[in-house]
């Protein structure tokens, strides 16, 4: 097939491949390959790599006419212009600017909903909701979501909010979340959505980052066994962003009766307002605020490896379409299907595939409020059964977590109804790959295992599951229109089999734009560190069949449970505490997060370690950043491994943090070499 070779640099051996799936030869690495079975591919939307290969081309040659025919499948109040994508991706041509579909004037609320009522989708399900507890649920078919979203939409508008004001979103998966943010899309408002296991003071930062109008809560959640009482947190972070000059008029909250009462929530007269005293009293129909392609749509915060987290600032009309079509060929998506992601609408997976991408698609969605695992490991089979969930996308962290229970928490429940499944937030090592392939799906369901970013918006590498065999551990090929580059510490791009930085060449439709307030640490810390490409972060290898294997962060971000944590933010955490004196984390290998927080922690001159300042120091960074970012492990330290001129070597903490002491290498540029040995004594204190 001619067009192979057009393949993202390095797919140069996909002919071979080629062959294996033509069933010509049978390669030496046939093991590694999991065949889509003849079934899966025949019915499929992308059902071989010819046709993969022919889309793919087609976008990389022209991706003006390949995305505006997507686009057009949209309703647009208004065509964009002549130019579907201006960009300047090169820092040394000027300031990165990227923009999509200028000029055309949409709304993705009006796509999700209004669009698919008026196509006659208004009776079908758009959310079955599940609540914490078995038999708590509820749902909403499509004319009843958009109605209750018009309905918070004119309250948005009566209290003040307007286009292009930020609306902050503390609220646990309830159903309200994602009418939240429609609510707010549909008004032309920015929401910033916090994830609901953040602390007042995370909250609090990102509050006066943005300065919202208004604050949607609830009063409390269940978690599990555990109740967690959300308008505390939101009161503290507000007492803490008003002391910096930044107050919230309204703080609207959900009276969430599963798991406290009015009783029991502190109030405050004049700012606080109960979301079922005023809601529902608004009428059930709201005009659409009409924006340009451009207009932001969301704030997202992320850790970054220095300093605090980054806004991210996706806008309206490229992102829109980018999510619908990754959603919808990266689980291969069919009308009949429901689907569940089991992530947090708090975390970007929860924007482009809880809410955005399966309701521009008339999707129906399940939306979780509990735990995975509560009351037991069979909760989500259980769940899958319930609502004949056909896709079902998760993260490793929690296949690892199920993996170490009885095999009979699933194999009791049927599963029957499911057809694809998916993974997301960090590699998925090749043996939880297959317990998750043979037992959860009966060696039936292809995994698409999708690489991407809160900056980007959607998939980046995504297997389309019924177009190539599958390799476990690989995230396979680049989707639709995305050019990714392996890169050597030059900047040098690297063809063929080989492993380097990731980086990607061109713009996407789902891209980020910019960090709110700050282009110039979105240049700095994605574009100029391999001029003239957008990196990544992440370090990756190809093999030679052209399959990309991402092998993690290269900076100083750890990934815990999918979740990205700046070692930064937890080291800033640890140094308040007015006892420690210095801090340095990294990350360790951990049998169910994937990675796990290690901390050296040196203490103030006379200060003795114990079992007590090690809680208050853990309680610190919970205050600080939230109860998922706590470190996991805590190792006294009299002193650290720096360099004559100041810095730490992580290299060697990370060595010491793994226990990989023969693999320590040169500690002779260290200014006082002894602490190597000092660290190893205390390692087990
Ligand atoms: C979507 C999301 C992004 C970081 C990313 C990478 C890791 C995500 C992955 C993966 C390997 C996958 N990551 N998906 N690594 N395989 N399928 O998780 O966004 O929270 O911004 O994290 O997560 O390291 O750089 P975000």
């Amino acid at each position: 097939v001619e067009s192979m070779s057009l393949l993202p640099s390095g797919a140069g051996k996909i002919s071979q491949l080629n062959a294996v799936v033509l069933g010509e030869s049978i390669a030496s690495e046939e093991n590694d390959l999991v065949f889509p079975s003849k079934e899966f591919s025949s019915q499929a939307l992308v059902s071989s790599p010819q046709q993969y290969m022919e889309m793919h081309t087609r976008s990389m040659e022209d991706p003006a006419g390949f995305w505006s025919d997507i686009a057009s499948e949209f309703y647009w109040k208004q065509k964009w212009g002549d130019r579907v994508v201006s960009e300047n991706l090169d820092v040394r041509k000027g300031p990165i600017h990227i923009e999509w579909f200028k000029g055309g004037i949409t709304n993705i609320c009006y796509n999700c909903l209004d669009r698919n009522v008026d196509a006659g989708l208004g009776d079908k399900t758009a959310m079955f909701w599940e609540g914490n507890e078995r038999d708590v649920d509820a749902s909403l078919t499509y004319s009843q979501l958009l109605q209750q979203v018009c309905q918070l939409a004119n309250y948005l508008k009566d209290v003040g909010v307007k286009k292009g004001d930020a609306v902050v979103i503390y609220l646990p998966m309830l159903m309200e979340l994602p009418i939240a943010m429609l609510a707010c899309a549909r008004i032309g408002a920015v929401h910033s959505v916090v994830f609901a296991g953040f602390s007042a003071d995370s909250l609090a930062q990102r509050i006066i980052d943005c300065k919202p109008k208004l604050i949607l809560t609830c009063n409390a959640v269940k978690r599990g066994p555990k109740t967690i009482n959300l308008k505390a947190i939101v009161d503290a972070a507000l007492d803490i962003s008003s002391k910096d000059g930044v107050s919230v008029d309204v703080c609207l909250t959900y009276d969430n009766s599963s798991a406290t009462t009015r009783e029991d929530t502190k109030w405050q007269n004049g700012r606080d307002v109960w979301w079922q005293d005023v809601v529902p009293k608004y009428p059930t129909s709201c005009e659409v605020e009409w924006v340009d392609a451009e207009d932001p749509l969301f704030l997202l915060y992320t850790s970054g490896s220095t300093g605090k987290p980054k806004g991210v600032l996706h806008t309206t009309g490229g992102y829109m379409v980018y999510t619908a079509t990754t959603f919808k060929y990266a689980f291969d998506y069919k009308p009949t299907d429901v689907y569940w992601c089991t992530a947090d609408c708090g975390w970007i997976t929860g924007h482009s595939y809880v809410t955005y991408g399966p309701m521009l698609n008339g999707a129906t969605v399940v939306v979780f409020e509990g735990t995975p695992n509560y009351p037991d490991s069979g909760r989500c089979w259980e769940i899958v059964d319930k609502f004949k969930v056909s896709i079902f996308y998760t993260a490793p962290t929690l296949v690892r977590s199920l993996m170490r229970d009885d095999d009979k928490f699933v194999t009791n429940h049927s599963r029957k109804s499911l057809r694809v499944l998916g993974s997301v937030g960090e590699p998925i090592n090749p043996s939880a790959w297959r317990w998750f392939f043979n037992l959860v799906g009966d060696s039936r369901c292809p995994i698409s295992d999708t690489w991407w970013q809160t900056e980007t918006g959607g998939f980046m590498i995504t297997p389309l599951p019924g177009a190539w065999p599958q390799k476990p551990g690989s995230a396979t090929f680049p989707f639709f229109g995305v050019q990714p580059v392996v890169v050597d510490e030059k900047g040098n791009e690297i063809e063929g089999e080989c492993s380097g930085y990731l980086c990607v060449k061109g713009s996407w439709p789902g891209a980020f734009r910019t960090l709110f307030g700050d282009h110039e640490r979105y240049e700095t810390t994605y574009f100029k560190p391999f001029a003239g490409y957008y990196f990544s972060g992440d370090g990756c290898s190809r093999d030679k069949d052209g399959y990309y294997w991402l092998t993690g962060r290269v900076d100083d971000v750890i990934n815990v449970s999918g979740h990205r944590i700046g070692t930064a933010e937890v080291e800033s955490a640890l140094a308040s505490h007015p006892q420690c004196a210095e801090a340095a984390v990294v990350g360790v290998e951990h049998e169910v997060k994937g990675q796990g927080i290690y901390a050296f922690v040196t203490l103030v001159e006379g200060v003795p370690y114990s079992e007590e300042l090690r809680k208050s120091l853990v309680l610190m960074v919970r205050n600080q950043i939230g109860a998922f970012a706590a470190p996991d492990r805590i190792h006294w330290a009299p002193g650290l491994p720096k360099t004559r001129s100041g810095k730490i070597m992580r290299r060697i903490l990370r060595k010491i943090a793994s226990r990989q002491l023969e693999e320590l290498g040169d500690i002779s540029t260290l200014a006082d070499p002894s602490v190597v040995d000092q660290l190893i004594a205390l390692a087990d204190v």
